[in-house]
């Protein structure tokens, strides 16, 4: 699989996880330098990140290159999707998703100078994703999603996503118990400790 993508972002390092968990290969097309981002550009009409070239296919979006993956290579020793329970994890990635992508918004506004009291929509960003992982936060059973105990999609998503509002200082996760808890729980897997972001 050639993967374009940083190595900061979420959303390609639950990717990277999962190429990791299932044993296939990849190189990756780091989107942060002039040629990777020309690269991306050339592939994915979006400019966003993760883009995947697999088996000739292109794939824009971590969502479809994760479904191409399991469709390919099944779960291995990850959790599938719990059967009574699916509609529960897809809205629980539906609220991750969300509030990484106004955490990643407002992230980059208030990088430009933006202030969250000047601006409405900006602050509803912010509150936004308060209210996401204050629900999220109400959805663990100690370090995971379900009674089942071994590592899904959901607890992925949410262990990228918390992991970048760490680094990114954007939510104070290290502050919710919970949170800090379930880090610790996942963080020596190898696959996660492997795509730590830099620095
Ligand atoms: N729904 C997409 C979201 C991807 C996304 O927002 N990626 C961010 C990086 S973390 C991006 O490429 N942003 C570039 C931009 O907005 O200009 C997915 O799941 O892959």
């Amino acid at each position: 699989m050639k993967l374009f993508g940083s190595y900061t972002s979420p959303y390609v390092r639950r990717v990277r996880i999962l190429a990791m968990e299932r044993d296939i290969p990849f190189e990756m097309i780091d989107s942060a330098t002039e040629s990777g981002q020309r690269e991306l550009r050339a592939h994915n009409p979006l400019w966003k990140v993760p883009a995947a070239e697999i088996d000739g296919v292109e794939l824009w979006d971590s969502h479809s290159i994760i479904q191409f993956i399991l469709e390919k290579r099944g779960y291995g020793k990850l959790r599938p999707s719990p059967p009574v329970e699916r509609w529960r994890e897809t809205n629980l990635i539906t609220v991750i998703d969300g509030a990484l992508d106004s955490a990643i918004n407002a992230f980059y506004y208030e990088k430009d100078g933006a202030k969250p009291s000047e601006i409405l929509y900006l602050n509803k960003q912010k509150l936004r994703v308060k209210a996401a992982m204050e629900f999220l936060s109400s959805e663990l059973n100690g370090p995971w999603f379900t009674p089942d105990k071994n590592l899904g999609l959901s607890e992925i998503y949410l262990y990228t996503a918390l992991d970048w509002m760490r680094f990114r200082k954007t939510y104070p996760v290290s502050e919710i118990p919970v949170f800090a808890e379930f880090l610790e729980a996942h963080q020596l897997r190898n696959s996660i400790a492997e795509t730590s972001p830099p620095g």
